[in-house]
């Protein structure tokens, strides 16, 4: 069996570590298999722009040796759009947490999507907001506790999936970090997807989400994700459908991408036609 060349030193910015993640957290995980992702497509990190907003797995940017702007929470995908249309053969990638994709980003998310514009949104969701203290989020669901609900939320939750295929992205997928080389597959198909491209990955928070809810620590919460996660179409979902499915949801290259619609709008001006 030949052995992958997992060095990855090449990408990263090794003075900003050790890393800042609390021990357990599963946003590490993401970030070696966004790397190792990256590695194995052979991209050339001069042609990678990583646009990020505010949060703890918002702070991937600092950390990687690509492009990078570390810009305002919730407004990642709006950074991005701009760098993409301004210059769109670089690769953009956009690692996101659930608050800041789907709470006070969640506007950009729905027409970035819709749009079509050809950016991996990598969605780490560990269910509540980490970097400020564990404030419950839109996809916490309810009954979970949270600094913002001591007595638990009544707020359902979105399910990522569901959101992004209904929004139109052309590229939905779900994995874990209990699934590395499941997440690395994905990433890499995402990557290489030309249009919006959604990889939800379940990361765990056991500092704030775990240790509100009583579910253990980091090796649980990972215990979860194998227990609670089946691949799409599992014959497990039969006998219960409450099961999560992970794989690929949609794949799908007949949707125009926005950057090659647009170049088509400026085409037409330049001849001054309508
Ligand atoms: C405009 C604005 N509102 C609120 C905040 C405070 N804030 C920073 S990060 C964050 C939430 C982080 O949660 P999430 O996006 O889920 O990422 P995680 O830290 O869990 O990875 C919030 C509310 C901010 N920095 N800017």
């Amino acid at each position: 069996m030949s052995k992958k060349n997992y060095d990855v030193t090449g990408y990263i910015r090794q003075r900003f570590f050790p890393q800042m993640w609390c021990p357990g957290c599963g946003h590490g995980t993401v970030l070696g298999s966004l790397l190792r992702a990256v590695k194995e497509l052979d991209l050339d990190k001069n042609e990678i722009v990583m646009t990020s907003g505010i949060g703890c797995s918002s702070r991937i940017s600092g950390y990687v040796d690509f492009h990078s702007l570390h810009t305002i929470h919730g407004r990642a995908l709006a950074f991005a759009t701009g760098v993409k249309l301004s210059k769109p053969s670089l690769t953009a990638i956009v690692p996101m947490g659930d608050g800041d994709a789907l709470a006070i980003g969640g506007n950009h998310f729905i027409h970035a999507a819709r749009r079509n514009i050809d950016i991996t949104a990598i969605v780490m969701n560990n269910r509540i907001y980490g970097m400020t203290g564990g404030q419950f989020s839109p996809l916490s669901g309810p009954g979970k506790r949270a600094t913002t609900a001591p007595y638990s939320t009544i707020d359902r939750n979105f399910d990522v999936v569901d959101l992004s295929v209904s929004a139109g992205a052309t590229f939905v997928a779900r994995s874990t970090v209990y699934h590395p080389q499941e997440s690395i597959d994905l990433i890499k198909r995402a990557i290489r997807h030309k249009g919006f491209s959604v990889v939800e990955i379940l990361s765990q928070c056991p500092t704030h989400f775990g240790r509100k809810n009583k579910v253990g620590g980091a090796v649980e919460m990972l215990e979860y994700y194998k227990q609670r996660t089946v691949k799409i179409g599992s014959k497990k979902l039969e006998k219960d459908p409450t099961l999560i499915q992970r794989g690929i949801f949609v794949d799908n290259s007949e949707v125009p991408e926005y950057c090659d619609a647009y170049d088509l709008v400026i085409e037409k001006a330049m001849k001054g036609k309508r």
